[in-house]
């Protein structure tokens, strides 16, 4: 009789293609994730230089109208649908299991059903180039009328869009219920690393929020392509209506693109700083209050339709800044009387505070109806836009980057290239987006091809400077990726004396993510083990 040799789970061994295609370990989709969004970051990113290249100099014809369009839309598009949300995910995925102590996330293949939507999203977006008429053209904001006039490239977008709000509403559910249910013992909720606390909260907003804009995508799909006039005030419809729907899930989603990284800054300063976050519970209930507070300022986008309650929606942005205050001065508080180290990821992590505080100051000024009035659709708001965008959520994914890629390959990023990377990147981001706060007070409107105005060209040639020498910037950051992955992986399990679980285990961590588990006292047990003592509450 024959025997059948029954493989052993160990014994399994796919070819590695077919591994990474069909795998449900949060880590390996971790790593599909960061690959994808920086695909698409270096995307966003060609397309942003285009766009640079063009307003150099007023009067240009480098392209034309049509073409503009195309790329200012799809810069914004890749950059906030292709690149920063779903980044997050990306390091939510890899660290928020290792952080809890779990050996995976809830829905395994749930997870891998969130990501592998990106890619077929990705390429319907894009593949608005290739048909008549081009791809979308109305912004990433989609504004009807003009979204529903537009060819085939704004269904194509419409679909894309529909499907990356499915991946990162089930990708949410799926956050949620890790944390909630899968937590080593004695990790109570108020022990969670504030990055999984940020990660939870933004996976709330996405739950409660992505949903909204699912709708009014399928409204606008169903004006343009069955006659509907959700959107057309001469079929009985409502023009602002689309603004209302779309920005009741866009502000809240500036947040999903802010909370993550502001996280990440929350577990880099305290390490780098060798002091515990100042305020952890503070820091919570910030968060919190910033997810709450953020579905009640949404119409501050809508101020000079008329069509909204001004005083409220002004007042409540306002407050907005409170907790985000809060957060501010705890990481200066941390931070102080520490001692600070200043490797790559505390640079970026202290890029991003000092650049966010910025950003944020400025988008309170818009949050004064008056002055909104005047720089509403001007390069001020452009300015706004990249210093919490770029100067905050860009400036905290390179620090997660420096930070955890010894965890995820085992290996570390040479710290005189990270330098350079981050010199390079701070003076160009500064030179590319402080001259647009000057543009927009001069009237500079935003979404133009082109302008006459003499005026204008220094400073936007100065500007353009800079987005090259962002560009310039990555140069240091692929050596320092290529120069790793040449070396042997031989990273210890903790190379930062850092705090939280994910440094328990080997870096890169096993399949199962944990031999064993250590016991957790606080919301630093690596602390605990190193100095014998429960800190903390
Ligand atoms: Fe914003 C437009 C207001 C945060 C992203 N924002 C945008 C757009 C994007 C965006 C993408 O009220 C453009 C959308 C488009 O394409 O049309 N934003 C705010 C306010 C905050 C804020 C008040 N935004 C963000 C974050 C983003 C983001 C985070 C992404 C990551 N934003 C606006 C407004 C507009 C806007 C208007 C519309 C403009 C227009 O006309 O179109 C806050 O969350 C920022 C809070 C943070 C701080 C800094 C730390 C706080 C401290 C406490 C003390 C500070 C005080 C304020 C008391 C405030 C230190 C002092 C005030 C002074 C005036 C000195
Ligand atoms: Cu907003």
């Amino acid at each position: 009789m024959a025997t059948i040799a029954v493989p052993r789970p160990g014994e399994l061994r796919r070819p590695a293609i077919l591994e990474w295609l069909t795998t449900v370990d949060h880590k390996k989709l971790g790593i599909l994730y960061l690959y994808f969004t920086m695909f698409f970051f270096a995307v966003g990113g060609v397309l942003a230089l285009l766009v640079r290249t063009q307003l150099a100099v007023a009067d240009n014809n480098f392209v034309d109208n049509h073409t503009y369009n195309q790329i200012f839309t799809m810069h914004a598009s890749a950059m906030l649908f292709l690149f920063i949300i779903p980044v997050w995910a990306a390091f939510g995925n890899y660290v928020v299991p290792l952080q809890i102590g779990a050996a995976d996330m809830a829905f395994p293949r749930v997870n891998a059903l969130s990501f592998w939507l990106l890619p077929p999203a990705g390429l319907l977006m894009f593949s608005g180039f290739l048909v008549d008429g081009g791809s979308a053209q109305a912004g990433w904001t989609a504004y009807s009328p003009l979204a529903r006039t537009l060819g085939t490239g704004m269904d194509l977008w419409i679909i894309a869009v529909v499907l990356l709000g499915i991946s990162s509403t089930i990708g949410a559910a799926n956050f949620l219920v890790t944390m909630l249910r899968m937590r080593a013992p004695g990790m109570t909720m108020f022990r969670m690393p504030i990055f999984c606390w940020a990660v939870f909260v933004t996976a709330l907003l996405q739950l409660l929020a992505t949903p909204v804009l699912a709708s009014a995508l399928a409204m606008l799909y169903i004006d343009r392509n069955f006659g509907g006039s959700f959107f057309d005030p001469s079929g009985g419809g409502n023009a602002v209506l689309w603004q209302n729907v779309f920005w009741f899930y866009s502000h809240p989603a500036v947040y999903i693109m802010i909370l993550p990284g502001m996280g990440i800054v929350s577990e880099v300063l305290p390490v780098f700083s060798r002091k515990p976050l100042f305020g952890y519970k503070a820091f919570v209930f910030a968060t919190l209050g910033i997810g709450g507070l953020g579905f009640s300022v949404w119409a501050h986008h809508m101020f000079t339709t008329g069509a909204v309650l001004k005083p409220f929606f002004g007042f409540m942005t306002f407050m907005i800044g409170v907790p985000t205050g809060v957060k501010i001065f705890n990481w200066l508080a941390t931070l102080w009387r520490g001692s600070i180290t200043f490797e790559p990821p505390m640079l970026f992590s202290l890029g991003f505070v000092s650049m966010f505080l910025i950003g944020g100051i400025n988008g309170t000024f818009s949050a004064a109806v008056p002055v909104d009035f005047a720089i509403h659709d001007t390069y001020f708001v452009v300015a706004h836009i990249h210093y919490v965008l770029f100067g905050g959520s860009v400036f905290a994914v390179f620090s997660g980057l420096y930070y955890w890629f010894p965890k995820i390959f085992g290996r570390r990023l040479n710290d005189t290239l990270g330098n350079w990377h981050f010199v390079l990147m701070f003076i160009g981001f500064n030179l590319a987006f402080f001259p647009m706060h000057l543009l927009g007070l001069d009237g500079m409107p935003r979404r133009i091809a082109t302008y006459n105005n003499t005026d204008w060209e220094f400073l936007n040639m100065l500007s353009t400077t800079g987005a090259f020498l962002i560009a310039v910037s990555m140069i240091p950051f692929l050596m320092a990726v290529v120069k790793a992955f040449m070396s042997p992986a031989d990273q210890p399990n903790d190379p930062w004396q850092a705090n939280t679980l994910e440094w328990y285990t080997s870096s890169p961590p096993p399949v199962h993510n944990f031999d064993e588990l250590p016991e957790v006292h606080s919301e630093r047990p690596l602390f605990d083990l190193r100095h014998g003592t429960p800190s903390g509450h």
